[in-house]
């Protein structure tokens, strides 16, 4: 089953906007297997960001993401990463469209509120950077018949 790992960053604790990004996952059907409410370290921002190491927007980023707590969350479902991202937004909050995370609470791309994995590889890659196995439930959802056609058995 394909996961990808979501944060909302410090922007979107410090709005009070945790729940209504755990609300759009929870009503898209995906499932939550893992949550951590945590600060991140400038040597786990470096990891998470690895690829963005030397951009010029680099520095901001981790002084940003760094800056207040996060909630780390890993949600499981078919095409889990690429659902996500449709949830989310595109990257600039001025091209999101209206209805996604972006596109109805953030404005700027510095303040984009949440962050989710870009593809299936990264998002087994970026679970490891927050969670240990053993931080991770398997679990039976009472409405999974309802909204993956896979449980029919
Ligand atoms: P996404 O978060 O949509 O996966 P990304 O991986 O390209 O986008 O970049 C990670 C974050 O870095 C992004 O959410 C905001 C910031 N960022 C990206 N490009 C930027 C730019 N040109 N100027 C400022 N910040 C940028
Ligand atoms: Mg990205």
């Amino acid at each position: 089953m394909e996961r990808t790992l979501i944060l909302v960053k410090p922007d979107g604790v410090q709005r009070g906007l945790i729940g209504d990004v755990i609300s759009r996952f929870e009503r898209r059907g995906l499932k939550l297997i893992g949550m951590k409410f945590m600060q991140m370290s400038s040597s786990r921002a470096a990891e998470h960001y690895a690829e963005h190491i030397g951009k010029p927007f680099y520095p901001g980023l981790v002084a940003y993401i760094i800056s207040g707590p996060i909630v780390a969350m890993v949600w499981e479902g078919n095409d889990a990463v690429a659902i996500a991202r449709n949830t989310i937004g595109a990257t600039k909050p001025a091209e999101s469209a209206p209805g996604t995370i972006r596109g109805d609470f953030a404005l700027e791309i510095g303040r984009n509120m949440v962050h989710g994995s870009d593809s299936p590889e990264s998002g087994e890659r970026e679970t490891a950077i927050y969670f240990s196995a053993d931080e991770l439930v398997s679990w039976d959802r009472i409405t999974d018949t309802w909204i993956s056609e896979d449980k029919w058995e």
